[in-house]
């Protein structure tokens, strides 16, 4: 049976606590001091869902009227990523739990009368149908023609059963729409990626630079506290980014750097740096490759050459390589998270690297340590067939050094055209809004609508819960237990999540979802527990723990096994590439036909009144995940489009004016969205946070508040090394008048 086209089903839903904000950075923190315990809480260990750097805390609970209410949620002292405090956005994480948006139900595409829509279903149903679909196609084609998206806690029990089935094809977007081009960088030249959390020794810095790392408005708790401690103890902070950034007005240098030129600055930094002697000789010398072509390769690009094109006068690059220098080692040139901008990723993340390697940072205090996490045994279950196709076929003889599947060539391949093989026929979409997440709106939809079938589990009713035959509503972190969490850091450590409330509604937890479909696909052995909670006990018992002590104690530290969080001082030591040593010229880069070295190229600039489409985050929001959450959207209910007011004089724009925007690719912003007038964004550019001005419209807090950074980014500049989706080459010009009228 196939679907025709799949139509864009709006859902329709069936069925608190504040925060208090003051200035930018470590303020935006919950301070550990503050929550005292109260005697008639009970408390529950977690680790937060809210964004990806998995805080661990305690959910509170208290009786109100003789029924238990989720109260609060606070750190956990004991936990490396958050030292006992949480986020705005962690702490409003209990809005998650009491929006009443949620999806409550599963839901069945239906169609009668030509008209599609969406039918409440028992579990039992909806997993029945599932497992029939999900059958038939690998029947038809082959099991390897099912494809999983996932970004989200629930994506290792399904990718198990997709597994079981045959399929490995299962990506995130936090690759090749976020870190990946950093991952390649950094294995290219030390042999090894950099992972979450960041193992940036910050608050032992004495010199942290920030290219396009808005560290405070990027609220990654860790960097956020260490940074702050690191700017107390009187390191110098270097950022670069067009825009006058909350990290800017911390820095002891800003640098408006001219978007799409950091190429050119970092190579520049380099020429300074070896032309004038300021790089660690002993460390250059004994774990690098490469130095020699490095100096020739960087000869020509003095400060003066990296003005004409960078717009940072020559004097302020050689003053802050002076300044990276003097700290050496202990010094960051920080690579970022999301580093998919303008299709040269890799290569600007290579100079990056790089860079850390002429100071000596990498391994060394204050620089780059080296973190240590534990693996934890899985249960016994059958081997798993082994796929006749993996992701890599989407784009055979491309992107060879991608090392995790891309969701874009995934995307892609899902579209049948002549030179390609039709790979997918049915996605499962786990935790991510892919409408909002891949760039190019128009493409992921067309990829959907040539698909067979699409499963969708979420807690929320999102814009991509509108193209599922089947909706699977998922209960929020705060109602379930999931694997246990045992990210690297300075210490190995594990942390517990545990049900702090039952599941709202008719939701469940993904363990039981996938346990259920791998019992219904006949796959029951895989999945070798009745309850998740046996799995967790057994995997504790390893690290001499159990569930009982977990559920007391939260996040258990483990002992380092190995003292090397720094290299020691003349240490021998072999990087994984294929010299052995850190290479600044790279061989694998070579031997794929790529520069070895990195060189700045011009990108295309904004057309005449277009103005480049830039974005980022805000400190109490994670993209279309929280913009629906109650307590969070009453710290800020929509974004607002940055506007110079230069630009704004120009075309009679005042403060709060309703506009909508177009790109140069005639696509229109299907909502309003409000100008804000400031010097902090540059000439050429305009700024929106991401997130915003959602389509789905059983959100009543989020649809259609603010403008869609997504909607416009259609321009897709594409690495070449690794699949990265550039989404920075996208222009824009202002509509006064509104457009759909
Ligand atoms: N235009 C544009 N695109 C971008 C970016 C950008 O800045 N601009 N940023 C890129 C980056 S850096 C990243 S990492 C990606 C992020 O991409 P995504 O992770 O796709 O981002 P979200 O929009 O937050 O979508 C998360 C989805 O998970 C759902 N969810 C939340 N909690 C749960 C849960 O417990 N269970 C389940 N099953 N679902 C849950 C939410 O309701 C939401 O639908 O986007 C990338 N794409
Ligand atoms: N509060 C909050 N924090 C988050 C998230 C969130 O949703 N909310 N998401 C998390 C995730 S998944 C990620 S990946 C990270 C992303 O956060 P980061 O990796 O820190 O940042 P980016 O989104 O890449 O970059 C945004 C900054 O780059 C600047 N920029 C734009 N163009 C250029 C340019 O050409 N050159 C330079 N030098 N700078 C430029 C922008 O002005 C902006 O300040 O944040 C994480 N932290
Ligand atoms: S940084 Fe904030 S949102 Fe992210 S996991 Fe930690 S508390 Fe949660
Ligand atoms: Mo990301």
């Amino acid at each position: 049976m196939k679907t025709n086209r799949r139509e864009f089903i709006k859902i329709s839903s069936i069925g608190a606590g504040g925060i208090i904000l003051s200035s930018p950075l470590i303020n935006l923190l919950g301070k550990p001091e503050e929550h005292k315990d109260e005697k008639r809480a009970k408390r529950y260990p977690t680790y937060c869902e809210v964004c990806f750097w998995k805080c661990a805390g305690w959910v509170y609970t208290n009786e109100e009227k003789g029924e238990e209410k989720i109260w609060k949620i606070i750190g956990n002292e004991d936990d490396l990523h958050s030292n006992g405090r949480f986020c705005p956005r962690g702490t409003g994480g209990v809005g998650m739990y009491y929006d009443e948006d949620r999806l409550k139900t599963p839901l069945i595409r239906v169609e009668k009368d030509g008209v599609q829509s969406f039918k409440e279903a028992t579990w039992d149903e909806a997993l029945d149908l599932i497992a029939k679909r999900l059958k038939e196609v690998a029947k038809e084609y082959t099991p390897e023609c099912i494809a999983m998206f996932s970004h989200g806690s629930g994506g290792k029990f399904f990718s198990n059963v997709l597994k079981a089935m045959g399929s490995v094809s299962i990506s995130a977007p936090s690759y090749a729409q976020c870190r990946g081009p950093r991952e390649v960088a950094f294995i290219a030249t030390y042999g090894k990626g950099i992972g979450s959390p960041e193992p940036t020794d910050i608050k032992n810095t004495k010199c942290l630079v920030l290219i396009g790392s808005h560290i405070g408005e990027n609220m990654h708790n860790g960097q956020v506290q260490e940074m702050s401690d690191a700017i107390d103890d009187g390191a110098s902070i270097i950022t670069v980014d067009p825009r006058y950034s909350t990290a800017a007005s911390k820095s002891k240098f800003w640098l408006p750097i001219k978007p799409a030129t950091d190429i050119a600055l970092l190579l520049a930094w380099m020429h300074v740096i070896i032309n004038e002697e300021l790089y660690d000789k002993e460390y250059v010398e004994k774990y690098t490759f490469g130095f020699e072509q490095l100096k020739a390769h960087v000869k020509s690009k003095t400060p003066e050459w990296a003005y004409t094109i960078t717009k940072i006068k020559p004097d302020v690059i050689r003053k802050t390589a002076h300044e990276m220098a003097s700290a050496s080692p202990a010094v960051i040139i920080h690579p970022g998270r999301h580093v998919t901008w303008y299709g040269d990723d890799t290569q600007r993340l290579r100079a990056v690297a790089i860079l850390n390697a002429l100071l000596g940072s990498w391994g060394r205090r204050g620089g780059f340590y080296n973190p240590e996490g534990i693996k934890l045994k899985k249960m016994p279950r059958p081997d798993y067939p082994k796929p006749k196709r993996t992701w890599r076929d989407a784009h055979p003889d491309q992107y060879r050094l991608a090392g995790l599947a891309l969701s874009s060539g995934m995307c892609d391949a899902t579209i049948p055209s002549p030179d390609k093989d039709c790979s997918y026929k049915a996605w499962i979409i786990n935790g991510t809004n892919l409408i909002t997440t891949l760039p190019d709106q128009k493409n992921t939809i067309e990829a959907l609508n040539n698909l067979e079938f699409v499963v969708v589990i979420d807690t929320m009713p999102v814009d991509i819960t509108g193209y599922a035959d089947v909706v699977l509503p998922e209960c929020t972190y705060l109602e379930r237990y999931d694997m246990l969490r045992t990210s690297k850091h300075r210490e190995p450590s594990i942390a517990l999540r545990m049900p702090a409330a039952k599941p709202k509604y008719n939701s469940k937890p993904a363990w039981w979802m996938a346990k259920e479909l791998a019992n219904k696909m006949g796959l029951g052995d895989y999945v070798p527990y009745e309850k998740v909670e046996e799995m967790l006990d057994w995997q504790l018992k390893e690290y001499g723990s159990s569930l009982k002590e977990m559920q007391k104690i939260g996040v258990k530290k483990i002992d380092r096994k190995y003292d090397d969080l720094y290299l020691l001082n003349g240490q021998e030591y072999e990087f994984k590439t294929n010299t052995g040593k850190i290479e600044l010229y790279s061989t694998a880069l070579e031997r794929e036909g790529f520069d070895a070295m990195p060189n700045y190229t011009a990108h295309p600039e904004p057309p005449a009144d277009f103005y480049r489409l830039n974005y980022g985050r805000a400190p109490m929001h994670t993209f279309t995940r929280t913009v629906n959450n109650p307590n969070l959207s009453d710290l800020m209910e929509e974004n607002k489009l940055w506007v110079n007011p230069k630009v704004a004089k120009k075309y009679d724009l005042e403060k709060d004016q309703e506009i909508w925007l177009e790109n140069q690719d005639g696509i229109v912003s299907s909502f309003a969205i409000k100008v804000r007038i400031t010097q902090r964004i540059g000439m050429d550019s305009v700024y929106m946070v991401h997130g915003f001005g959602g389509t789905a419209n059983k959100l009543k807090r989020a649809y259609g508040r603010g403008g869609a950074d997504s909607e416009l980014i259609t321009n897709v500049m594409h690495d070449p090394i690794m699949g990265g989706t550039g989404m920075r080459g996208n222009f824009v010009k202002f509509i006064k008048n509104n457009p759909h009228v």
